[in-house]
């Protein structure tokens, strides 16, 4: 394995093999599956900006660490259902591969163009003009978390990662991460492999751990050689945890119960400069740190609540309404592509590209007091309601 030049001018680890543990269109050539592409019906973005014109510019390249276009595009047509439908397996591939990932990156980040774009610097700074407890009194807000992706410069992304790097990157952040001595940091680091079943069942279901990565992760490659070289770290609190190779290497997270998004936030920066003192992440200027799916480059950040607001749900629209007017994503209780319980819900910020650490925590900041005063507005119509219903119903007895 030889070392050659990363998209950031670094030295970077060279790809040889790229094993693949799903099977699904594994015999198909490039050619073969754009042909299936275009035949197909598909509402992703890869179908609406991979044009013939582009195919064929793109057909045959590769970055210099192995990633090719059929790397990228094989999620989306192993799964027409993708919103999105493609990965980038090294961070090379963002610019040999930008005239399919540009306009992607626009449409999901709602930027009018990428020429002479450039991501903002980092800033985690709290304005003290917004609330640092959004929900005070309980009422709405169950817990709040804050996560970033970050992938470290001179790896290939995950999909690109053979089982020795993935390995190899796991035990360099673990002994990083386990020499912490701060105490919102310190704490340990648990491997996968291993793991009894109850314990990773329980780590799950209370929202600590990744589940073993969707079919859309496993067609990209991403869940190779499962489950080495993943493992979770946490502090004593669980208010503090890193995920080590999942989607991204690293997952940085910061959460607690109840709404004090200053409080989560200042823990995610403090844990953030921690590792960055002893890691340097993958980035590049126009596009900020390179992520594996394109929707989290740029700042890499999900500001989330779980938010309980069974009235406003029940108006569909007018829910996606509120969303989409304060670039907030829905999503069930159990993460992405998982259903609502008892009418709560996971609202986060939408766009990571072109905002800060900051801008995202306010995205989610801003809709959410909307959210919570539609809720309220809801309730006392329906306690109105209620009211009058019972003045009726003694007034006939
Ligand atoms: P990611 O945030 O990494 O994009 P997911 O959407 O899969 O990934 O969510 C990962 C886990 O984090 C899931 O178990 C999800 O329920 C949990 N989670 C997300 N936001 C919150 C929150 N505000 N409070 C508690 N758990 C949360
Ligand atoms: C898709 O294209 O639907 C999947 N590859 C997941 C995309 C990222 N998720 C998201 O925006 N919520």
């Amino acid at each position: 394995m030889g070392n050659v030049i990363n998209c950031n001018g670094k030295d970077a680890t060279a790809v040889i093999k790229r094993d693949v543990d799903d099977v699904k269109n594994a015999d198909l050539s490039v050619e073969e599956l754009f042909e299936k592409l275009q035949e197909a019906e598909s509402n992703s973005m890869l179908k609406k900006h991979l044009t013939k014109d582009i195919f064929e510019a793109l057909k045959d390249k590769t970055t210099k660490q192995g990633c090719d276009l059929k790397s990228c595009i094989k999620s989306g047509i192993d799964n027409l259902d993708s919103g999105i439908g493609v990965y980038a397996s090294d961070g090379d591939a963002y610019t040999v591969f930008a005239p399919l990932l540009n306009p992607i990156i626009a449409d999901y980040h709602k930027l009018e163009s990428l020429d002479d774009f450039k991501h903002p610097t980092q800033n985690f700074k709290f304005d003290d003009a917004l609330p640092a407890d959004l929900d005070p009194e309980n009422e709405f807000i169950i817990s709040t978390r804050v996560r970033v992706a970050r992938n470290i410069d001179g790896y290939p992304l995950r999909g690109g990662m053979s089982e020795d790097q993935t390995v190899e990157l796991e035990q360099k952040v673990k002994a990083i991460l386990e020499e912490f001595e701060d105490a919102d940091l310190k704490g340990k680091y648990y491997p996968l492999k291993g793991m009894d079943e109850k314990t990773r069942k329980q780590l799950v279901e209370d929202h600590f751990l990744f589940k073993k990565g969707d079919r859309f992760l496993a067609s990209a490659g991403i869940n190779n050689f499962w489950p080495n070289g993943r493992g979770i770290f946490f502090n004593d609190n669980k208010t503090f945890l890193v995920w080590i190779n999942e989607e991204d290497q690293l997952r940085i997270i910061s959460m607690e119960q109840g709404a004090n998004i200053k409080s989560v936030f200042g823990r995610l920066e403090k844990a953030v400069a921690a590792i960055n003192e002893k890691l340097e992440f993958a980035f590049n200027e126009q596009l900020g740190y390179l992520t594996a799916c394109p929707t989290n480059i740029g700042c890499g950040e999900r500001a989330s609540v779980h938010i309980r607001v069974p009235l406003t749900s029940q108006n569909k629209e007018a829910f996606e309404d509120i969303a989409t007017r304060n670039n907030l994503q829905i999503r069930g209780v159990d993460g992405e592509h998982s259903e609502s319980k008892g009418g709560v819900y996971d609202v986060s910020n939408k766009r990571r590209l072109g905002i800060t650490e900051w801008d995202g925590v306010k995205d989610l900041i801003k809709g959410c007091q909307e959210l919570m005063e539609s809720e309220k507005k809801l309730k006392a119509k329906s306690d109105e309601n209620q009211d009058g219903n019972n003045d009726e119903n003694k007034a006939d007895l």
